[in-house]
């Protein structure tokens, strides 16, 4: 078969698309345990505090940095964040960023929240089974 240009362009696309797999590939192989960090900010909209993002995602094993950032206005400048499952509880001022370490040893969905003001709306961790 002779080839025609659109065959060639079909094949040099694939090339584009093998090779730009490859590196994804080689990622997923891996279940190396790794470091991932997350800013999560307490914000204020209307009359709701919350924190954001609402939801953080993370491998068992890996080890977890947050950098927590209290940005409400308001006479109250400290809130709270805490994850009970994992013994997490940070009081945090307006200002001055904290930051908690800690490794996801614990499959599952943990609830964090603000435990200073319990109607501010806060999140989930949710860390993924090793070997998933
Ligand atoms: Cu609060």
């Amino acid at each position: 078969m002779k080839p025609t240009g659109r065959t060639i362009a079909a094949l040099a696309l694939g090339g584009l698309i093998a090779a730009a797999a490859a590196p994804l590939l080689a990622q997923d192989t891996g279940s190396a345990a790794t470091e991932k960090t997350f800013t999560l900010v307490a914000e204020q909209i209307n009359k709701t505090k919350f924190w954001f993002p609402s939801n953080i995602m993370v491998n068992q094993g890996d080890k977890v940095k947050l950098v927590l950032k209290n940005d409400i206005e308001g006479a109250d400048n400290t809130h709270g964040f805490t994850i009970p499952a994992y013994g997490i509880t940070e009081v945090v001022t307006r200002g001055v960023p904290k930051t908690v370490t800690f490794t996801a040893d614990k499959a599952g969905i943990f609830p964090y929240s603000c435990q200073l003001h319990p109607a501010h709306v806060g999140g989930e961790l949710l860390v993924i089974p090793k070997g998933q």
